[in-house]
């Protein structure tokens, strides 16, 4: 370790004289930075469509249907801490608009049901289990709420950031804030012109560091697709100009892959769910995603520079389900037990102007390698071709690939070689890695 750490400082330093140590092009601020950091994290979709089975409730649901039996927050973040996940982002309000808290913006939340006597806070239960097991914690807020009666008059959009600052500060600092790009009919059959430049502003104004998800930011961008895969070639820069929150977005393909160009640091955030739906339903128990699968997803989000949020419903007890959490721990080892031995931690790295070289005590058998690059100072390689073998005159190509930033997971069929040349054939500026490692993952 200590040797690759020479190496890379020595690599970095090289870079640094030859004035590459300078920003280019859009840069993460330090929040987005501690963002991309997180890498892995839970979602939480829970509230009356738990016991309705629906997906999208209608928002003219009995508040008592909202009835878990045996709630227990510090189960759902204990759980999450020891699936490796570094917090929960949870629906505090979704579509149907009911409240997990009891807001005094709305009539319809947990104060409304019978669930501790109207007493309950789900939010306040689940911040002080987060605080508890060392995690962090974000919010959903729907806009679209098909229950509340102003919604789709201008009045809404002051509740909306009344709602807002009600949960932004009163339950410590969360890290994310989630906005879906859903936007119906609310009961009176209207739908909302949202003052989203307004919500942005007093978002950051209760919460200056927090990261504000949507289609197009302003700080995390969705994906294009609910399956938690971020293509491989993935930029973290996004044009957002003549797209308005709410209104439209650019096409998914352009949200899997960002702009080359782009403006924006907007890294990408890969969402899915353990299950078939994003809540509970008994009938889909069938459909929890193995280990193996998630260990997929993983290598094709987090692997492919973006974040992971992956969604783990409660159920009807107010419980994440042993189903969920057996694969949970089961992805869990498969990932730990994939990036255990660094294979290339004893290399001696040789560069020049646009590769690196790992040299290895002895042929090693390897089939993964890891990069990162040091996005503080912008993302710069475009496309990159790894080659190798046993003689330092005859290399043979191994894989190509094209773009790295926060986190670049490559694979390959096995090889058995003492020599590896990461060749960067395309790049913007000068590119400064962090990591190179090297794995044999077998899955
Ligand atoms: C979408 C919503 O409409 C779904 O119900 C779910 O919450 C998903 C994560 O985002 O926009």
């Amino acid at each position: 370790m200590k040797k690759i750490f020479f190496a890379l400082s020595v690599f970095i330093l090289h870079s640094c004289t030859s004035n590459a140590q300078e920003k280019f092009g859009p840069t993460p601020t330090k929040e987005q930075l501690a963002w991309h950091d997180k890498e892995y994290y839970f979602f939480m979709h829970f509230g009356p469509n738990t016991f309705t089975d629906l997906e999208w409730g209608h928002g003219s649901e009995n508040p008592n249907v909202f009835n878990p039996t045996a709630l227990d927050c510090n189960q759902w973040a204990r759980i999450a801490k020891a699936a490796g996940a570094k917090g929960i982002v949870i629906t505090a309000k979704h579509h149907d608009g009911f409240s997990l808290w009891p807001s005094k913006y709305s009539k319809h939340t947990v104060r409304e049901s019978n669930w501790m006597n109207g007493k309950g806070d789900v939010i306040k239960m689940l911040s002080e289990a987060c605080k508890k097991e060392g995690i962090e914690m974000g919010v959903y807020i729907s806009p679209w709420d098909r229950n509340h009666p102003q919604y789709g008059t201008p009045e809404y959009n002051d509740i909306y950031i009344n709602t807002m600052k009600e949960l932004l500060t009163g339950y410590g600092k969360f890290f994310e804030l989630w906005w879906d790009g859903a936007n119906g009919e609310g009961p009176n059959g209207k739908k909302q012109v949202y003052d989203f430049t307004r919500f942005k502003d007093s978002a950051l104004r209760y919460q200056p560091q927090i990261m504000i998800f949507s289609d197009i930011g302003p700080h995390v961008r969705w994906v294009g697709n609910e399956n938690g895969i971020i293509n491989s070639t993935n930029w973290n820069l996004l044009d957002t100009a003549g797209f308005k929150r709410g209104e439209g977005a650019p096409p998914n393909d352009t949200l899997n892959t960002g702009n080359y160009n782009g403006k924006h640091w907007i890294g990408a955030e890969a969402d899915v769910s353990i299950r078939k739906g994003w809540f509970y339903h008994p009938e889909e128990d069938n459909t929890v995603k193995s280990g193996a699968t998630l260990f997929n997803i993983y290598l094709k989000s987090v692997g492919h520079g973006g974040n992971l949020i992956l969604n783990v419903p409660p159920n009807r007890k107010g419980l994440i389900d042993p189903l969920d959490s057996a694969a949970l721990m089961d992805f869990k080892k498969i990932r730990d037990k994939a990036f255990a031995n660094n294979l290339f931690r004893n290399a001696k790295l040789l560069y020049t102007d646009n590769s690196v070289e790992v040299h290895l005590d002895k042929p090693v058998a390897f089939n993964s390698i890891q990069l990162k690059e040091k996005i503080s100072l912008g993302q710069k390689v475009v496309k990159f071709e790894i080659s190798g073998g046993n003689d330092l005159k005859q290399f043979q190509p191994i894989t190509k690939g094209t773009t790295i930033g926060h986190k670049r997971i490559i694979q390959f069929p096995t090889q058995n070689i003492q020599y590896i040349r990461i060749h960067f054939t395309e790049y913007k500026a000068k590119p400064i890695l962090t990591d190179i490692s090297g794995y044999l993952i077998s899955n």
